[in-house]
């Protein structure tokens, strides 16, 4: 007969043998730089329903990647439990059928690696076992889960060895472009404002994969295939001798008014043109699908970019240096001006020359196929008290409206009278552009909002609308006590 306790117990006990099972499953995938997990959340984020992909990216901000593995461990652990509750034969089955779709995982083009096939194959069995044998006890649970736990901790070891090596190997890459001088817009002592260039470690990440894939740059070629008279293959090197320095902001589609998805850096890429010029593209292409390693693309067409009406670039470095491994080492493609769903692949292995009926990864999902290009937005860093006269509130941000560039921001307070603030120089117009204003607001609790105009005269649009499917619109609005 069984008491409360032993249920109780049992309970754990799947949970603990869940642990153990995806911890296995872990390491065997980590000893090719692999993680089943991420499989996993990889697999979510690919077949979710938009609306879950939106809520998600919309609740978790920019903690999207650690919520989705979270999200994944405690569903591991929840079918471990549930598992746990079947009757012997049917739980023999479920685990084997568990065990196929895992293994499956490891078969998709995104994912594809022979080390996760084998961990999703032994977090199975691990999984089964355990299940029939089901720890006995506290004492029991508490031994699995921890060689779980041990598991993910030398699984973690091996990811770490060999993100170290991947940085080294980035390094030798060497500088990347100048950044000679510091760039100034004469707004430098403003406390808490976002600084002019964003620093590479602060730079917002935002991509499908859990995490970035390692690309080793002696052995990488950018592939320029597809309808060309002349295909090209170009080694890193071959790509920077053609680099020139430009100044943008890359802004997320996800960035509604007052987030952090948006960067401004110093970039360092390839004219589009000038490598479009070289494979002299056949009549009928008209896309220029710029599809990653991981097979993920994303493609522009190809007339703006070949008449440099859009001017476009191979990204080979950013601030000075090689791109991060989160922002596409070795290479990527930016569109200044267009969100970053649309801007090109990070990662880059292939920019190939197609018609239209190519349909890239987002589009599929339901977002338009013409690219969105990016709409004035201002962002209120600070509302402080005002350092130069008592009773005073410095109002300071950032704001863009690239490519056409920043020609005024304004704010308000409590929805009144709309009042032009004062610029920053200018640093490009693809950049974003800071702003401050010293103003006198009244005792007590006051909203205050900005908005951009852009030099193509479009003033932000107020209306609150999320981000799917065109991008989101409304007024950053924050609140101040005087
Ligand atoms: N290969 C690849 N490139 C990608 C994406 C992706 O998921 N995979 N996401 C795009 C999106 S949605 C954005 S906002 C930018 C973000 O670039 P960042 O992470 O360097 O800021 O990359 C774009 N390029
Ligand atoms: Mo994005």
């Amino acid at each position: 007969m069984r008491t409360n306790g032993d249920r109780r117990h049992g309970g754990l006990g799947a949970a603990a043998v869940g642990v153990a099972a995806l911890g296995v499953g872990e390491v065997i995938a980590a000893t090719r730089g692999d993680s089943l997990i991420d499989a996993i959340g990889r697999v979510l984020t690919d077949t979710v329903p938009v609306p879950v992909v939106e809520a998600t990216v919309a609740l978790s901000g920019r903690h999207d990647k650690p919520a989705v593995r979270i999200g994944v461990g405690a569903g591991a652990v929840a079918a471990a439990l549930g598992l746990g509750a079947l009757p012997e034969r049917a739980r023999t089955a479920a685990v084997a059928t568990f065990g196929a779709v895992a293994a499956a995982l490891g078969l998709r083009p995104a994912t594809r690696s022979a080390a996760t096939v084998a961990g999703a194959v032994a977090a199975a069995g691990v999984l089964g076992v355990g299940l029939s044998k089901r720890p006995r006890g506290l004492i029991g649970s508490l031994a699995w889960a921890g060689a779980g736990v041990g598991l993910f901790a030398a699984a973690r070891t091996l990811h770490r060895d060999l993100d170290r090596r991947q940085d080294e190997a980035i390094q030798k890459v060497g500088p990347m472009g100048g950044l000679a001088a510091v760039p100034q817009d004469g707004l430098e002592d403003e406390p808490g404002l976002s600084s002019l260039i964003t620093r590479n470690r602060s730079f917002y990440v935002a991509d499908v994969n859990l995490s970035p894939p390692r690309i080793d740059p002696t052995r990488w070629r950018l592939s320029v295939t597809g309808m060309v008279a002349h295909p090209l293959r170009l080694s890193l090197a071959e790509l920077v001798t053609d680099a020139v320095e430009f100044d943008a902001v890359m802004v997320c589609v996800h960035n509604r008014p007052g987030e952090r998805r948006a960067s401004n850096a110093r970039w360092f890429g390839v004219p589009l043109a000038r490598l479009l010029e070289h494979t002299i593209p056949e009549a009928g292409a008209t896309r220029l699908v710029t599809r990653a390693v991981d097979g993920y693309t994303i493609s522009l067409p190809v007339e703006p970019l070949r008449s440099g009406e859009w001017p476009g670039y191979l990204v080979v470095g950013v601030n000075g240096e090689p791109l991060a491994p989160e922002h596409g080492f070795p290479a990527r493609v930016f569109v200044p001006g267009l969100y970053g769903q649309y801007t090109g692949a990070k990662w880059l292995a292939e920019l190939q020359l197609t018609d239209d009926s190519h349909a890239d990864y987002w589009v599929r999902r339901g977002w338009p196929s013409d690219p969105i290009w990016i709409t004035p937005q201002a962002r209120i860093d600070v509302a402080a008290p005002g350092r130069a006269a008592a009773g005073t509130t410095t109002v300071a941000g950032v704001a863009w409206a690239p490519p056409d560039g920043v020609a005024g921001v304004e704010i308000r307070v409590d929805e009144g009278e709309w009042r032009s603030v004062d610029l920053g120089t200018e640093l490009a117009p693809a950049a974003w552009r800071r702003w401050h204003t010293t103003i006198e607001i009244p005792a007590g609790e006051h909203s205050v909002q900005a908005r951009a105009t852009g030099h193509s005269g479009e003033v932000q649009d107020g209306t609150r609308r999320a981000p799917f499917p065109t991008g989101p619109t409304g007024f950053h609005t924050v609140t101040v006590r005087v």
